[in-house]
């Protein structure tokens, strides 16, 4: 039975992505190998791990080079997160490979790797891609969090992708889940498989960029949506004069999300983790930071506030990071009844003066790759709590009189399935299109990528990225493993500075942007915006969103 769309879902599967000129000619493009890549850090150490597939080339189309196409057999995978977009690198893969003659064919894994390993798949047709193009969400064939590691889940891709004839398997994902192409590339190359395997860089977090990968898809989408939200919150915080509002966002290990919506918006007071870490700012510090902000407004005569805290920022505490990664490796080790008890001295003693809510959640399941789950960690509420204290005190001291009431939000899921923006929706559609070509080209080992993307989309330069080039070595669950390096915000780049040059003034005045609910429709200048962060990574200054 056909399903009831919304009329903004019928309208906007009629909308046709924009394809970098490069790309036009589908999966004959010819690419050209640059100079040998080495890695981000530890290169001998990467290489030792990746000996067959790393120092490869970039990739670039070269002028008139074709790959001589023929028919394609592909699968493709989700990972991880929902990002929006994801359908439309399904739908650009599958117009690429359709295109490569009589008999193509692209399988989708249903429910991310373990799909692969479990063989678990289906084939994608016309009608099916028709209904999902330009949507937001990943249902088209679902997402996982597992991770293809032991030798029996390796074999078990080997016997999928042989079983299926497979030229090429996409892996949607982000670092993680490319780190864990970047395995299944060397262990098929290894065994002499035919099957390439190619990643796109996804997630919200906007962490997965270095050199030619200048932005993870779904950043753009998911930012507009949070900063809407945030915008809306700053008017009626503005308009009730009564409340401070802490808004936790979603970003994970760093604090791109929480910088772009700060920069879309204005809000009063924005902390960054990774500004946090390398001042070895203590909770206490922290707290005494946004009391102050509470206290300076008040005399200002203005009651009310909003602050945009990353969900990661528990992490990024410096006594709170250490307590965090001990955790990780005694809930790594087996046997652990009572974690805290074999915790050291400092971080016991910081464990048991947490909230019970807090510890608690500090305790809960990592992710399949050794990960605390951030996103379960009310670090919003530990912050009020502190605040509200320090300003207790501080009212005990006669230093404040006025009233301190809070609401408190957590901003993530509600993004991640957002419709794409057209910058979302055009930059899937030509990384799906260009994967087919890396595949066509039989390249291994590789993450598609799109560059040059402040410019317009016809002029996109796509780049194939070998994935050992954005490796480096850490310790994941006790162990030194080669993975691909999260990008964190820098202190020394354009997006915080501009951000470290405004917030004395956000903080005191009421200098909100109210960005609003994307739009789909209307002004080149408005559905083609892109994030301050990739503007002002790219050179291009001025402007609010
Ligand atoms: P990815 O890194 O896999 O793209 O996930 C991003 C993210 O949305 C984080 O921002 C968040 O911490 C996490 O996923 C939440 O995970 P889950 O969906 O498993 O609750």
């Amino acid at each position: 039975m056909q399903r009831d769309v919304s009329p903004l879902e019928r309208a906007r599967t009629g909308y046709r992505p924009r394809l970098p000129r490069a790309l036009e000619s589908t999966t004959a493009t010819g690419l050209e190998p640059g100079d040998p890549t080495s890695a981000v850090r530890d290169a001998e150490a990467v290489r030792d791990r990746f000996p067959r597939t790393f120092g490869r080339p970039t990739l670039r189309v070269g002028p008139g080079a074709t790959s001589g196409a023929r028919a394609l057999t592909v699968g493709v995978v989700l990972s991880g997160g929902q990002a929006p977009g994801g359908h439309n690198v399904i739908a650009g893969l599958f117009d690429a490979v359709a295109a490569s003659g009589d008999g193509a064919r692209l399988h989708g894994f249903l429910g991310g790797p373990k799909g692969v390993f479990t063989g678990d798949a289906v084939v994608l047709d016309a009608k099916t891609i028709e209904r999902f193009r330009n949507t937001g969400g990943f249902d088209m064939i679902r997402s996982g969090r597992d991770k293809i590691e032991t030798a029996e889940q390796l074999a078990a891709c080997r016997e999928t992708c042989t079983r299926l004839a497979l030229d090429g398997l996409v892996v949607v994902g982000g670092d993680d889940s490319n780190t864990n192409a970047a395995v299944l590339a060397e262990h098929f190359a290894e065994h002499d498989m035919a099957t390439a395997v190619v990643g796109v860089p996804k997630t919200i977090d906007g962490d997965l960029k270095a050199g030619p990968v200048e932005a993870s898809f779904g950043f753009d989408t998911a930012t507009r949506v949070y900063a809407a939200l945030v915008g809306n919150i700053c008017r009626d915080a503005r308009s009730a004069a009564k409340y401070w509002h802490f808004i936790r966002l979603m970003g994970r290990s760093a604090s791109h999300v929480t910088l772009e919506v700060a920069l879309q918006t204005r809000a009063n007071v924005t902390l960054i983790g990774e500004e946090i870490r390398e001042q070895g700012a203590t909770l206490d510090e922290i707290t005494n930071r946004v009391a102050e902000a509470v206290r300076r407004r008040y005399a200002a005569g203005r009651s009310y506030g909003v602050c945009l805290v990353p969900e990661g920022l528990i992490e990024f505490i410096p006594e709170m990071g250490r307590l965090i990664a001990e955790l990780n490796d005694i809930l790594a080790g087996a046997g652990a009844d009572d974690p805290a008890t074999r915790l050291g001295a400092e971080s016991r003693a910081l464990f048991e003066g947490l909230p019970p809510a807090i510890r608690e959640q500090l305790l809960l399941d990592r992710d399949s790759h050794g990960n605390v789950l951030v996103s379960q960690i009310d670090t919003e509420l530990l912050l009020t709590g502190k605040v509200a204290q320090r300003l207790d005190e501080w009212k005990r001291a006669g230093k404040f009189d006025g009233s301190f009431k809070t609401q408190n939000h957590f901003f993530g899921y509600e993004g991640r399935c957002a419709a794409p923006t057209d910058f979302d929706a055009d930059y899937t559609y030509g990384l799906g299109r260009f994967a087919a070509a890396l595949i066509a080209g039989g390249h291994s080992g590789y993450m598609s990528a799109l560059s040059g993307l402040a410019a317009d989309s016809a002029d996109w330069t796509p780049v194939g990225v070998p994935l050992t080039s954005l490796m480096q070595i850490e310790t994941r669950k006790g162990k030194q493993v080669p993975v691909i390096a999260k990008a964190l915000v820098r202190t020394d780049a354009e997006p915080f500075s501009t951000f470290a040059a405004a917030r004395e003034r956000w903080a005191l005045e009421d200098e909100y942007l109210y960005p609003g609910a994307i739009q789909y429709f209307g002004p080149d200048e408005v559905r083609g915006a892109r994030t301050r962060t990739l503007q002002l990574e790219s050179g291009v200054r001025g402007g609010g969103s």
